[in-house]
């Protein structure tokens, strides 16, 4: 219901939520401002905008309590995003080049960029990135990294917190196709990287028709080295699966933990062919009533890859599916429909399932699934993998509407999941030891929260954590239609902030934020001050990559230099207000250049860029850091290189020649 505000109204709820409501005060010294209501009243504001506004509005210069990480879908990067403002912070160059950072134009950036590149130098672009997962000590978010996978050509990233930049992509050697990842163990001693569509080990060729017998799915699990904060493949594996398009994955935690849980939506086998007469994929796999929850042992796993039972291939330990099947690794367990996501409740009791073409949530027990295991006697399926039945591992089934994707929790026995089809946040309560935690029967929907529209993942604050926080949800809508101005037939996707801590039983949609740079899918939300990013580099000659400082760093502007040995010539230049040294720089066509870069500033914020117009050069150089670019000057020529920062009031006179001799 929409209600008109009046002048008290809405004094009162400015008083309400915390302002100063004096009516009578004189403008300009901070009391309520009069003004304000009469703004609302003309804009036609109702109280409910008004309480949205008041909760949201950051007043210039604070802080954000939460920062969210958002996978950037199809942009390949990741976006940082300030709650409740909804402020977008900041983009993180991950899988394709970003200019305004630097990332990927001719500095160390660019092998970065370079190590996701397939086996044969095939350079990628660009990545589809799906789920972000932050890194994880004892169940809880500790801030220092940040994972997200490439669901296009299954890759993975690791973005070190400390300057919010990508320090590793890793190819999959094995797999073309992930979905699964990234997802952390509670300790983040590995990495997940779940797969998706199958294909044979190492995408060899093999005809479609061979597809029960030579197509696979692998689950990779990517030993994290914390201190050199960097995967160490060399520790990795993986396991066979069956080729049935694993989906989503989630670690379990506290009882659970040592245990992963991925579903998977293709049991049919289905291969495609419409054009040949077969159902197209999206009826043939939808064909059987349940698909395959796995349940993965990965501790186990570990143990039997040291005892030397995978197998090397393309570089990486791979368990094979009969031992995974056979040693205790891997069980199933049928779940309706087509389900999507997989979601590990805080205190690792309860997997919850969404259905996707089926009403309900499915609440696994993992005590009823440890129980089922050790009673023994499973049939298996054609793959020789023990299959539990659905009932002697369900804990329960909640109806909640059409097509429920993903869950997320708080820290009231709320569980929140999407669905997809009536556009919806559903709130239901959890059971167990939840069940005193809120007022309704346990397993019961209590809420279903309109949201606009077509909703994906959702995401809470500290919600995949052992101590979910509550107070806010982002909803991540994949359509936004008639909720921004039109700016043609692409449309933004909608991210809208719900309170869920603040307005009693009642949830509502706080913000609407348009994302028109990427189709997200999962994203983050981590308390802020559990970040500890730098203002600027440890020491002047940083060089971000190594975390120490660069042996060609320039430490004084008169050690800058130019060297000449046969056909290269090696530049060692600095960067402050407002110049570079050296700022005339002549060369021979054909000369082979190392230029190094040195920003000398310590001033927070006193980033310079440096742009070689001409050659594809362009890099950012935030205060300290310090950066190497290697090329060939085939262009002969009179070139300019710049600052394309507005760095100070001379910026525009912050620039060199640069002469190629013909
Ligand atoms: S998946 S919503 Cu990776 Cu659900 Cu997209
Ligand atoms: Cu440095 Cu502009």
């Amino acid at each position: 219901m929409k209600r008109r505000l009046s002048l008290a109204l809405v004094a009162t709820l400015l008083a309400g939520c915390g302002q100063q409501a004096a009516p009578t005060a004189a403008p300009g010294t901070g009391a309520l401002p009069v003004d304000a209501a009469a703004v609302a009243a003309e804009r036609g504001l109702t109280a409910d905008d008004v309480y949205a506004a008041v909760s949201t509005y950051q007043p210039s210069g604070r802080m954000d309590d939460y920062i969210l990480f958002s996978s950037g879908g199809q942009a390949g990067q990741v976006f940082v995003i300030g709650v409740p403002s909804m402020r977008i912070l900041r983009t993180i160059a991950v899988f394709a080049p970003e200019p305004w950072q630097g990332y990927g134009f001719g500095d160390e950036t660019t092998e970065v960029l370079r190590g996701g590149d397939m086996p044969d130098g095939t350079e990628l672009n660009w990545g589809d990135t799906h789920h972000p997962n932050l890194s994880e000590t004892n169940g809880e978010y500790d801030g220092e990294f940040l994972f997200i996978n490439d669901k296009a050509n299954a890759r993975l990233a690791v973005i070190d917190l400390r300057d919010f930049e990508t320090k590793q992509i890793i190819k999959n050697p094995n797999s073309l196709s992930d979905h699964g990842g990234s997802f952390v163990t509670p300790n983040t001693e590995y990495v997940v990287e779940g797969p998706q569509y199958a294909t044979p080990i190492g995408w060899e060729y093999a005809p479609v028709e061979e597809y029960n017998d030579k197509y696979r799915d692998l689950i990779t699990f990517w030993k994290f080295d914390r201190v050199a904060g960097r995967v160490d493949e060399g520790q990795s594996f993986q396991i066979e699966l069956p080729p049935y398009w694993q989906d989503l994955c989630d670690a379990g935690k506290a009882v659970s933990d040592g245990w992963m849980f991925c579903n998977s939506i293709n049991t049919e086998l289905a291969t495609g062919g419409v054009e040949d007469g077969n159902p197209p994929f999206e009826a043939g796999t939808t064909q059987n009533d349940t698909d395959y929850l796995h349940v993965i042992n990965w501790k186990k796993a570990a143990e039997l890859v040291a005892a030397g039972k995978a197998e090397d291939i393309n570089g990486i330990q791979v368990l094979p599916l009969d031992v995974a099947a056979s040693e205790g690794v891997l069980y199933f367990v049928p779940e309706p429909k087509s389900p999507h996501g997989s979601d590990v409740t805080p205190n690792g009791a309860y997997i919850v399932v969404g259905g996707k073409l089926d009403p309900h949530v499915t609440i696994y027990s993992f005590e009823k699934i440890q129980t089922a295991i050790a009673s023994g006697g499973l049939e298996t399926d054609p793959y020789g993998v023990p299959v539990i039945p659905l009932d002697a591992a369900k804990e329960a089934q909640v109806e909640l509407g059409l097509g429920p994707l993903h869950t997320v929790y708080d820290d009231q026995g709320y569980a929140y999941t999407t669905l997809f089809l009536d556009s919806a946040v559903a709130r239901w309560t959890l059971g167990g030891e939840y069940a005193d935690k809120h007022p309704e029967e346990p397993w019961t929907l209590v809420q279903k929260l309109p949201v606009q529209y077509n909703v994906g993942h959702l995401t809470a604050a500290e919600g995949d954590t052992m101590s979910p926080d509550g107070k806010y949800l982002v909803a991540m809508s994949k359509w936004s239609i008639d909720r921004f101005n039109n700016v043609g037939p692409l449309k933004p996707q909608n991210f809208q902030l719900i309170d869920i801590g603040n307005t009693g039983e009642h949830m509502r949609v706080l913000y609407d934020l348009p994302i028109g740079i990427g189709e997200p899918h999962y994203a983050q939300i981590i308390k802020a001050d559990k970040l500890k990013a730098l203002e600027v580099y440890p020491e002047v000659g940083w060089n971000p990559d190594t975390w120490s400082v660069d042996p060609n760093a320039v430490l004084d502007a008169k050690d800058a230099r130019v060297e000449r040995n046969g056909n290269n010539v090696e530049i060692w230049m600095t960067v402050i207000r407002s110049h570079f040294t050296p700022e005339r720089i002549e060369i021979n066509q054909g000369d082979h250049v190392i230029w190094h870069l040195t920003n000398l500033e310590r001033t927070p914020d006193a980033t310079h860029g440096f742009a070689l117009g001409g050659y594809n050069i362009n890099l950012s150089l935030e205060p300290g850091e310090a950066r190497t670019v290697e090329f060939d000057a085939t262009q002969p020529g009179t070139f300019i290189y710049y600052c394309t920062e507005f760095c100070s009031a001379l910026h525009l006179e912050m620039l060199g020649y640069f002469l190629v001799k013909p």
